[in-house]
């Protein structure tokens, strides 16, 4: 097992829309163990293939207590959405950032497992956020884009001040 390098907003390898996995396969599985590892690691609560440079439909999301409850999604889709919350999100790729974001309450979506079966889940709160923050880094996007321009500027200041001053 590895821990991964999580690129770092704005690097625009961020930007790259995820393709679909062709075939589940044991490269997969290592994949799904090495992002699992590097999400404990970090620690956060979700990980998206993107945010370790690798272009391929995949997530892992634990938002349980213990962190022991692993869920992984491999090409996922949703079917269906409802409702809206407004919840505090943050990003491993945009560390130190908090920001609340409007999302659907509750989602249904359809992915495979490791075994490259089918399956759907019904999830609503935030897991319900975990997904669609996760999938939106497999259609290129950072959590930050759901804020006002003038917020995004200002951010990308403040973690170029960050960066600057870290050297
Ligand atoms: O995608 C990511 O960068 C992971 C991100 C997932 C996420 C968090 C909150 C709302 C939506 C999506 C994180 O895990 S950020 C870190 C974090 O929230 C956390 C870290 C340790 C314990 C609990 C939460
Ligand atoms: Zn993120």
């Amino acid at each position: 097992m590895a821990i991964l390098q999580i690129l770092q907003y704005p690097d625009t390898r961020l930007h790259t829309i995820a393709k679909k996995v062709a075939q589940v396969n044991d490269v997969t599985r290592k994949l799904v163990k090495n992002m699992a590892e590097t999400m404990y690691a970090a620690p956060g609560v979700g990980l998206a293939a993107t945010q370790v440079d690798v272009h391929e439909q995949v997530i892992v999301v634990d938002v349980s207590e213990e962190h022991n409850q692993l869920q992984v999604f491999i090409n996922p889709e949703i079917l269906s959405i409802s409702g809206e919350q407004d919840g505090e999100e943050g990003c491993l790729s945009v560390p130190g950032i908090y920001e609340t974001v409007r999302r659907a309450d509750k989602v249904t979506v359809q992915a495979l497992n490791l075994n490259g079966e089918s399956f759907t889940l019904e999830a609503e709160g935030f897991l319900a956020v975990c997904i669609q923050h996760e999938m939106d880094h497999l259609r290129g996007k950072v959590f930050v884009e759901y804020l006002s321009q003038l917020k995004q500027t200002r951010l990308r200041a403040k973690l170029k001040k960050r960066r600057r001053e870290a050297l």
